[in-house]
């Protein structure tokens, strides 16, 4: 088990809530997985469901100040289709050298009561040894809606999640390959 994945990713969970997690590796080093990832400010750049986000309440970023800290708030609109129209979320970890990014719902117009989410991201390397992988997981504590099961719960949340995470790795492939193709033009 790489570590931090039990110290990150281990929830409690009530006895009306549940918890899953999605493992995606990709084809792209941690750095530019993690700048993707790590912009609380704009969800959208990777998550397809988000159609727009605002950062409402702002507190100091990291090391750069290129980004908003732990305990900002942004509101997230969700495109229309889903059983919900917006999400407000508070970052509660941001660590640039762990490669640890968490936020919690704290309210909103749909049906994912407290929930909460952890991602990590691990370096690994391909099976061939060529190129660097990163291995991302991601998970979830959630109460389960009145009227729902716990199954039904995870599977719908498993899906945004892995939808997420998929999107993600394209998105980080692409630029992986772009910074190559920089290089080899030196
Ligand atoms: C994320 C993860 C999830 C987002 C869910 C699970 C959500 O944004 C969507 C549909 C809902 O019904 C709930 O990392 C909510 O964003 C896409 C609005 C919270």
């Amino acid at each position: 088990v790489p570590d931090g994945v039990a110290r990150f990713h281990s929830h409690v969970v009530g006895p009306n809530q549940c918890c899953s997690s999605v493992v995606q590796q990709i084809a792209a080093p941690v750095a530019a997985v993690w700048s993707v990832v790590r912009r609380f400010d704009n969800p959208q750049g990777y998550k397809h469901f988000v159609k727009s986000c605002s950062v409402i309440s702002e507190e100091g970023g990291g090391s750069g100040g290129d980004i908003v800290g732990v305990g900002s708030v942004r509101k997230v609109n969700v495109i229309s289709g889903l059983p919900a129209e917006n999400s407000t979320e508070r970052l509660e970890i941001l660590d640039d050298e762990r490669h640890v990014i968490s936020f919690s719902v704290v309210g909103g117009d749909h049906r994912l009561a407290n929930y909460r989410s952890v991602t990590t991201l691990h370096p690994s390397s391909s099976s061939s040894g060529a190129g660097n992988v990163t291995i991302v997981v991601e998970s979830y504590v959630v109460d389960v809606p009145p009227g729902n099961t716990k199954d039904d719960t995870c599977v719908f949340v498993d899906t945004i999640v892995r939808c997420n995470l998929q999107s993600l790795a394209q998105i980080a492939e692409n630029l992986a390959r772009r910074n190559t193709a920089n290089y080899r033009r030196d």
